[in-house]
């Protein structure tokens, strides 16, 4: 990996949201192309994060602040990103369901599936189904769900059941995930898959609508 790569790569895993900033200027100075910044400082630097929160090296902290530093480049690679015309490998429309307002492990999950290269619509807390069926609608392929409280998971599948009522059900794949999931629960609802953790939840819709 050149130098400058490396440079944004190792910002990353340190959290260091000036450093790659700076790095990303850098690199773009020297001409290095947008999509290989992208794919082989950064996507590979949030891939790494996910191991070392998997290896329980990393903590939510460490995962927060390595999204943050990976944002700070990534605001400033956008526009070179949509002038090279890089294609997303899946839009996803991510939120937490309806009478829920847990939103941290959400974020989470937000920022690994960015970090994979997927473009989020970000849809918030306490999500009506009707508005996930609209995200579909919009050109959404993978649905993200979360879900904090046992008295909110019975969204999940009203949820999957306003897709299905919509005829949608068979363009995407959805994905669940909260603290009281479970992967049997995923089954019951008729979701494609559960993760139980940011880091998964990017590798499952990766392997989903790759
Ligand atoms: Co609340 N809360 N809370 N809370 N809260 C819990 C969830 C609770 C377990 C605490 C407890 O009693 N021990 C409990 C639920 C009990 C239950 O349902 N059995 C609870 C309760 C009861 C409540 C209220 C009802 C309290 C009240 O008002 N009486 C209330 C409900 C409000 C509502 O939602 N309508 C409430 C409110 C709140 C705050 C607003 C104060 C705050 C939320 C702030 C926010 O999110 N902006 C809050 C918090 C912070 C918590 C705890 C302490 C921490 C949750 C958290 O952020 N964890 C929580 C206790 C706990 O979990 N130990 C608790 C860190 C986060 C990184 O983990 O969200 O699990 P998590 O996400 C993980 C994975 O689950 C997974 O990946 C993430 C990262 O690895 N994941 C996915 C999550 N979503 C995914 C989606 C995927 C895939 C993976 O695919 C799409």
């Amino acid at each position: 990996m050149e130098t400058t790569l490396q440079e944004i790569h190792e910002g990353i895993l340190d959290g260091d949201a000036n450093a790659v900033a700076e790095k990303v200027q850098a690199a773009l100075d020297e001409g290095i192309a947008a999509p290989a910044i992208l794919n082989e400082g950064m996507i590979t630097a949030m891939a790494e994060v996910g191991r070392l929160f998997e290896d329980g090296e990393y903590f939510v902290p460490e995962m927060l602040i390595a999204a943050r530093a990976m944002q700070s480049g990534l605001a400033l690679l956008r526009p070179y990103l949509v002038a090279a015309d890089v294609k997303p490998i899946g839009v996803a429309a991510i939120g937490t369901v309806k009478g829920d307002l847990h939103d941290i492990g959400k974020n989470l999950v937000v920022m690994m599936m960015e970090g994979a290269g997927f473009e989020i619509k970000d849809l918030g807390t306490d999500v009506e189904s009707g508005t996930f069926v609209d995200a579909v609608r919009d050109g959404a392929n993978i649905v993200g769900l979360s879900a904090l409280l046992t008295t909110t998971m019975p969204m999940m599948g009203k949820t999957i059941q306003a897709i299905v009522d919509a005829g949608l059900r068979d363009q995407i794949k959805i994905i669940v995930g909260g603290a009281p999931v479970t992967s049997k629960f995923a089954k019951q609802i008729g979701a494609d898959g559960f993760a139980s953790d940011a880091s998964q939840a990017a590798k499952l819709a990766k392997s989903l609508v790759g």
